[in-house]
């Protein structure tokens, strides 16, 4: 039994590099298992991380079962005249070493991604306005909802959560090649916004107003997903993410807007129909909150 049992030892790490290298290199069938192009600068250093931890811990997985599948093909107790084995409590030289080599690991890790999160998560982007620099305002309020996405675009006032407010379900313009800040908000319980091409996944947590940044150098069509589990629907918690130039975005901008101007909304054709849309759209979203509820209440009884 002991050469099967360190062969199979042996084929961990083998397979643990071979998986790594094949998503790395793109080679099939893991050609799509590893990360998707990334849209942001952000997105590259994160990469770098990502993909260096991920070598580290194949290294150390791979000595670790190598060590183990050497021991059992050594030690192989019908292949040995003396099969008696040694008995020892501790060994204080080893046990320093695999304390010390992993707090170095830490401590490396901790310092070299420093700079990273505090670019992206700590440090909002600024902007200088009147010689004074001051945090870029939200573009964008990002409404997570069972199980949904609702977008309130700055109006003419450029302040988010305001009367002139504009409002999007489910579909997210914007620039490209600028600093853009969201704010996010939930409306019931936690969800998390993720837009893997941005490297960009922040928890929303009911309560809390928090903000996300990112800065695209890529135009394109990506996707926006809740990863947080939170409900019934969360597989269908989906948004379009089109990042456009700043000119579309401005024309697409004001083609929102016309909703909102007084003219449009004093026209009484118009305003019926947009009622209708929004009753409409109201009681699909009662309707599918009351159906998850009665669905969680029987998986309770
Ligand atoms: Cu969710």
């Amino acid at each position: 039994m002991g050469r099967f049992w360190s062969i199979l030892f042996f084929l961990v790490p083998i397979l643990a590099i071979a998986t790594l290298v094949m998503a790395n290199f793109g080679i099939a069938p893991l050609e799509t298992a590893r990360l998707p192009r990334s849209f942001s600068m952000a997105g590259d250093t994160i990469d770098q991380l990502f993909n260096g931890i991920h070598l580290l811990s194949a290294l150390i997985l791979s000595g670790t079962v190598l060590s183990l599948g050497w021991a059992l093909w050594k030690f192989d107790h019908r292949r040995n005249d003396n099969p008696k084995a040694r008995y020892f409590t501790h060994n204080t030289r080893l046990e320093i070493v695999w304390t010390i080599i992993p707090a170095f690991i830490l401590v490396f890790l901790a310092f070299f991604q420093m700079k990273s999160w505090s670019e992206n998560k700590m440090d909002r982007p600024t902007l200088t306005v009147n010689g004074q620099s001051v945090p870029v305002p939200p573009i964008v309020m990002v409404k997570a909802k069972r199980f949904g996405w609702e977008f309130h675009y700055a109006g003419d006032d450029g302040i988010v959560d305001t009367q002139d407010d504009i409002y999007i379900e489910n579909q997210l313009v914007l620039p490209v090649g600028e600093d853009i800040v969201l704010q996010l908000e939930s409306r019931d319980v936690i969800h998390s916004f993720y837009v893997p091409e941005l490297r960009l996944k922040q928890d929303i947590v009911p309560g809390m107003t928090q903000f996300a940044w990112f800065h695209s150098r890529e135009a394109g069509d990506i996707e926006i997903m809740c990863t947080e589990l939170c409900g019934w629907g969360h597989y269908i918690m989906k948004a379009d993410l089109k990042l456009v130039d700043r000119s579309t975005y401005d024309l697409w901008l004001a083609e929102q807007k016309s909703p909102y101007t007084p003219e449009f909304k004093s026209n009484p054709e118009v305003a019926a129909a947009e009622n209708a849309r929004y009753t409409e759209s109201d009681a699909r979203l009662e309707r599918s909150a009351q159906a998850g509820n009665d669905l969680a209440e029987n998986s309770i009884e």
